[in-house]
């Protein structure tokens, strides 16, 4: 169903800017004359939003009519990026509202440009969730994202002097025109208080829940529509509000200022993303907003239910929910309690449904990024869910003793309470135990789940665990993102890629052809110098746009090795400087990305990049051969800038880190080479594109665990072996990236050489080096380059998201499109 018609708007063009008139007017109290920019992208906003609500009410309509079954994607975090683009590129309506624009004399990229990202949300995951939901719409699936509504996103990233400062972001959930507020359809959420033993019907033991302190939620929807339109399913945000008329205490003594205390506690839950590592308050916090997202999703859920007909034995056949990650793991506990204390149904009957409907999938290798709860602090805010979690535990033990009788550990390693280091209650074991599904996001991913993070349940549940490699939208990410490129492809081989990647193979045979060789040149031309003008304006640095632009965009964080990076960049400098070894092509090294507020390591090489990036700028020896730049505040759109210009991607996290990366499809999609680890999803890259068009180096996951184990590695070796690796890796033990502030990059040497080299940088470096000198090489013959380029982006298909969302809706979810 693509390209998309628009209906009758297109018949009559006057509609939409009729409609644009309409909320200038009623909806933002302007005028056409005296309208801000602001207003104006208000009004456009709430005229296409007007299209999508009808779509909205219609897809609803259909999906009760055939008594869907229907996906719940719970996740804490939704990274969108900006809507008005994305919308318009799956209406087809880009061209219909530039010319309703310049009809009114207003520049729609402009008016684009005034919409700010929508960042709910840190991780890779969050990105992926809204990857998912394009394609949920797409493939017309009844698909429905639940979240929080932040009143502050993800952080916004300066640099000042080089060092990150975070500001608030600036999506405005209070006035989003994408939010639909439904304020009548609030859920109250009970925390705190206590259990008191009871006896319900037939003397059953009913536990009473009470004195609890209830935290209002309301729900705010964002339709999300799929390519064609046909589609607008539904991203549903709570937001927290007081619940004074609950709290009778407060309501009778009739404290003004206890009220507002209250208030002020109620509305915190959903203040911000509350990191779980800084200290005890925001650990409160983060466990009452996870709770807080669940138990407002699973009301939800039930009342839509019930209310259409349905019988709570027949839930899990008509819905499934899916864990992202284990931060909405406590959807488990919450279910059973629904099912167990509000319906009264029994305990056997509630776990198969529970165990039926939801699926969990782990998204990380990163061991602290597995949650634990602190069964104090768990108790004191969800005292009858600690009691349905031991509940569970035991009855779950007492199947594993009976499994392994001769393995008297067992059931201290798989049980849901931890005993060493203070109790704590381990959530990636209630997910798996409380699901009937778990995924890891790429093939190695999910093997390194199964082998060394999980082996015991892999081994009791084998037919639990699977594998589902991550997506991306090409119609973000491509389509919208790259328009010369998409226009390129689409004269070549029509636009049903926009819809089936796979059809992207058609451009195999458009690989060696000159002609097309050229047209993709340009194609790239115009892209690297947009790129570089914004460099330009960002930052001031001027930059060649004919150099190799060398990409690594992605959070700062240790395991993903921008120091191995760096290192590389400060042996070529040393080799321009006191070799007299200019590179054989001239590069700009691009880097973007935040650092997690409280990463002090990950914080002190953002520093490092722009230190480097100062001295080697500056410096005249390197002329135009050799630049280094950071541009602040990474996040979709500035990604959607970076990108279609990219000619390298660095993907060179240390191997078994990265559960899978999805920067690296991207970039793949778009035509960049990856210079990149045996990691993650680039394993499935390289196999899909071909080695030959993909560098790869490094130790494998395999090489650098039995390093590990046998504690064998020592970076000194590396660095007494090879005098190059020395000359980089001194730079960070002497002043000359930091003449102005002595001895700051020396923890950075400490870590490398003293501390053990966690991450590895020694051992690969040289590979890396090698490896970068074939891609040198190979840049200086562009034909070649451009022919393995174009068969990046033809053989890059698999990584639609439309792919992986079939497979979950295939394997998991038992999900049918409802067309
Ligand atoms: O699955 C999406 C994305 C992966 O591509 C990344 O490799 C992975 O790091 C990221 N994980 C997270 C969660 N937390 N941590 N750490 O965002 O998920």
């Amino acid at each position: 169903h693509y390209p998309p018609v628009c209906n009758a708007l297109e018949a009559d063009n006057g509609a939409l800017r009729d409609a644009i008139l309409y909320h200038l007017q009623y909806s933002c109290g302007s005028t056409k004359k005296e309208a801000t920019q602001g207003e104006l992208a208000r009004a456009v906003m709430l005229a296409v939003r007007d299209l999508l609500t009808e779509r909205m009410l219609a897809t609803e309509k259909r999906y009760q009519q055939h008594n869907a079954k229907r996906l719940y994607y719970l996740s804490m975090e939704f990274h969108l990026g900006r809507t008005l683009g994305n919308v318009l590129a799956n209406l087809g309506l880009t061209t219909l509202l530039a010319r309703t624009m310049e009809e009114l004399g207003v520049d729609l990229e402009e008016i684009r440009e005034q919409e700010s990202d929508g960042a709910l949300g840190t991780g890779g995951l969050a990105r992926l969730a809204a990857c998912f939901l394009d394609s949920l719409a797409t493939l017309d699936m009844p698909g429905f994202g639940y979240g929080l509504k932040y009143q502050f996103g993800l952080f916004r990233q300066e640099l000042v002097q080089g060092y990150q400062k975070e500001l608030p972001g600036r999506w405005d959930t209070e006035h989003n025109p994408w939010l639909i507020s439904r304020p009548d359809e609030v859920f109250a959420i009970p925390m705190y208080g206590r259990v008191e033993p009871s006896r319900g019907r037939n003397n059953r033991y009913a536990p009473v829940w009470q004195d609890q302190k209830f935290v209002l939620g309301i729900p705010h929807d964002m339709p999300i529509a799929g390519a064609g339109g046909k589609t607008v399913n539904t991203l549903r945000l709570f937001s927290a509000r007081s619940a004074d008329a609950f709290d009778i205490q407060i309501f009778t003594a009739n404290d003004y200022f206890q009220a507002i205390r209250h208030q002020l506690f109620s509305e915190s839950v959903s203040k911000m993303l509350y990191p779980s590592d800084v200290d005890d308050q925001s650990l409160e916090m983060r466990l009452k907003q996870e709770y807080f997202l669940v138990a407002c999703t699973i009301q939800d859920i039930m009342k839509k239910y019930l209310k259409t007909g349905g019988e709570i034995s027949n839930f899990a056949q008509n819905t499934a929910i899916q864990l992202n990650d284990t931060n909405p793991a406590l959807a488990i506990a919450e279910l059973m309690r629904c099912l167990v204390d509000e319906h009264q149904l029994d305990w056997d009957n509630s776990w198969d449904i529970t165990r039926a409907t939801c699926a969990y999938t782990s998204h990380t290798l990163v061991p602290e990024a597995y949650e634990k709860w602190p069964v104090q602090l768990f108790e004191k805010v969800l005292p009858r869910h600690l009691q349905i979690i031991y509940e569970i535990n035991h009855r779950f033990l007492h199947e594993v003793r009976l499994r392994y009788p001769d393995d008297e550990n067992a059931p201290t390693r798989m049980s849901l309470i931890e005993e060493t280091g203070g109790r704590q209650l381990n959530m990636a074991h209630l997910a798996i135990i409380g699901s009937h599904s778990v995924n890891g996001v790429a093939g190695l991913h999910s093997q390194l789940l199964r082998d060394n993070v999980f082996p015991d349940f892999a081994d009791m549940f084998p037919e639990r665990f699977s594998n589902k490699t991550n997506g991306v939208t090409q119609r973000r990410w491509l389509y919208k993102a790259n328009p010369p490129l998409a226009n390129l492809i689409t004269s070549a081989i029509g636009n049903e890629w926009i819809i089936r990647a796979e059809t992207l193979s058609r451009l195999d045979e458009f690989a060696a052809d000159s002609q097309f060789q050229k047209q993709f040149a340009e194609t790239r031309n115009h892209n690297k110098r947009s790129l570089a003008d914004h460099i330009m304006r960002v930052t001031g640095l001027v930059i060649n746009p004919d150099s190799l632009f060398d990409v690594q965009i992605k959070r700062v964080h240790e395991y993903k090795r921008q120091l191995l990076h760096l290192l590389y960049i400060i042996h070529c400098y040393r080799a321009i400087i006191e070799d007299g070894e200019p590179p054989q092509v001239p590069r700009t090294h691009i880097f973007a990305g935040k650092a997690a507020p409280g990463d002090p390591a990950a914080k002190l090489i953002i520093k490092l990049i722009n230190n480097i990036g100062q001295v080697i700028n500056r410096d005249t020896r390197t002329r135009d051969m050799l630049k280094v730049v950071m541009l602040p505040d990474f996040g979709v759109s500035l990604a959607e800038k970076i990108i279609p210009a990219a000619d390298l991607s660095e993907q060179i996290s240390m191997a078994g880190t990265e559960a899978s990366g999805t920067g690296n499809m991207k970039l793949a999609m778009n035509g960049a080479l990856t210079i990149g680890t045996r990691d993650g999803s680039n394993i499935e890259i390289m196999e899909e594109v071909g080695a030959d068009n993909f560098f790869t180096f490094g130790l494998d996951a395999d090489t650098i665990e039995e390093l590990r184990t046998e504690n064998s590695y020592n970076a000194w070796d590396y660095y007494a072996d090879n005098p190059l690796i020395r000359r980089a890796v001194d730079c960070l033990d002497s002043d000359m990236f930091c003449q102005e502030e002595p001895g700051l990059f020396r923890d950075i040497f400490a870590s490398l050489m003293y501390e053990g080299d966690y991450f590895f940088h020694l051992a690969d470096l040289e590979s890396y080096i090698d490896t970068q000198q074939q891609v040198n090489e190979l840049y200086t013959h562009p034909a070649s380059w451009r022919k393995k380029a174009i068969l990046n982006i033809a053989r890059s298909g698999k990584f639609s998201s439309d792919r992986t969302v079939m497979e979950y809706a295939e394997t998991i979810w038992q999900l049918k499109p409802v067309v």
